[in-house]
């Protein structure tokens, strides 16, 4: 182990503050999750304190933190393809891939280069600055590799942003998609150390905290939030973004997904949560993470225009655009288009980084407009 994957592991649920900031004040500077100043020791009192405040008094100060780093206007957007579906053997309480549910998924193998390219190309055409790629996979075979990599190098040929989530890697998986061009790597840590046991016993935290390790000092960009609605508590959600917050960097995104109860997997009846809830943990994300992209993930489809509205003004500033998530059914990309329009947002430039050397004048880039 390095001495940065050491870095990755978990803070312990109730660490007093060494920090002189106080969480109203935000850290001033440009955007990026690499920023000096920003805050890694928050305590899990501290994060429920939050959690506490009056809502008028919580949004509030999230969205005066998000001003501060980004332009409350603009929302990042990505579309997600699944590229290996179901016939998981990982027994994660909320997915509807497991193998070990009877959900009545059709499991797909994993795709060929040039389909993934063809769904690529319209993520482009439709406006998407990122192209996020799933497996249904603990973690991927070496046999596997070669194909997983000329996928990243033809969506980075589109001059797409590339991102892939494919379970658990080596470190030297990790360095092999990093030298393809692949931009992030999302891995979840989904909730709180002290609630995961109740979720997924088939992978311990600290192996997702391992693989995080492995993709930063290969030198990508790191993917990672988790799931409300599961069941937990406010202290569980205060949990999971206290590790967030608290690893040596902040995750550039962090997808805050509401959990999709999907028939036949054991999360199936679980209770709505209180949408309030789900805000305020959108809200607490942005304060904690000032600099990062707040990714508004899965569970869309649930959510009426007026909750978009206030998830963008607590401080989400990121989307999975595009009518399917993995699985299951995401807003239509026109509803979403149509509600940034009714708000005046529109959505984020890609990173200029992306842009291939000669780009294709065949895909229309909707948000360079
Ligand atoms: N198999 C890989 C893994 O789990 O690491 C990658 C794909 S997995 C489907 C990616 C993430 O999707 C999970 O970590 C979880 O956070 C999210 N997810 C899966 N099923 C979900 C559901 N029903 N509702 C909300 N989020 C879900
Ligand atoms: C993430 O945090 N949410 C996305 C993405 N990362 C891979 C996945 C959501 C999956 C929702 C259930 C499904 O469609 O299968
Ligand atoms: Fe498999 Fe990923 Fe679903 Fe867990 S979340 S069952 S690892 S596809």
């Amino acid at each position: 182990m390095t001495e940065s994957h050491a870095a990755y592991s978990t803070t312990s649920s109730s660490t007093t503050s060494s920090s002189t900031s106080s969480p109203s004040s935000p850290s001033a500077g440009p955007a990026g999750a690499l920023e000096p100043g920003l805050r890694h020791d928050w305590t899990r009192e501290e994060i429920q304190a939050l959690f506490a405040l009056p809502f008028n008094d919580l949004l509030f100060r999230a969205h005066s933190i998000h001003r501060a780093h980004f332009d409350p206007n603009q929302v990042q957007v990505s579309t997600l393809l699944s590229i290996k579906t179901g016939a998981c053997p990982e027994d994660c309480a909320y997915c509807p891939q497991s193998t070990r549910f009877e959900t009545g998924l059709q499991p797909e193998e994993l795709m060929e280069v040039e389909a993934v390219l063809e769904q690529a190309r319209a993520a482009a055409a439709s406006g998407a600055t990122r192209f996020c790629m799933g497996a249904a996979w603990r973690s991927p075979k070496d046999r596997d590799m070669p194909r997983v990599l000329a996928m990243v190098r033809g969506v980075k040929s589109l001059g797409l942003e590339s991102c892939m989530t494919l379970g658990m890697l080596t470190d030297d998986q990790a360095q092999e998609l990093a030298d393809a061009g692949l931009d992030y790597y999302n891995h979840n840590l989904d909730t709180s150390p002290e609630y995961y046991g109740d979720i997924i016993t088939t992978r311990t935290y600290r192996d997702r905290l391992e693989t995080l390790g492995y993709v930063r000092d290969a030198g990508m960009k790191i993917c990672s939030g988790g799931i409300v609605g599961m069941g937990e508590d406010q202290s569980d959600r205060a949990g999971l973004l206290q590790q967030l917050a608290n690893l040596p960097e902040h995750p550039e995104s962090v997808p805050i997904n509401m959990l999709v109860r999907v028939e036949g997997t054991p999360l199936a009846d679980e209770a709505d949560l209180d949408p309030f809830e789900f805000i305020r943990t959108i809200a607490v994300a942005r304060i904690l993470m000032p600099a990062s992209h707040v990714r508004l993930s899965a569970g869309r489809e649930e959510m009426n225009e007026q909750m978009h509205a206030l998830a963008y003004f607590a401080g989400a500033n990121s989307i999975f655009y595009g009518e399917r998530l993995l699985t299951t059914p995401n807003p239509e990309a026109n509803r979403d288009m149509a509600l940034f329009a009714r708000l005046g947002i529109e959505p984020e430039p890609r990173a200029v980084s992306a842009a291939p050397a000669d780009p294709d004048p065949r895909f229309y880039d909707a948000a360079a407009r």
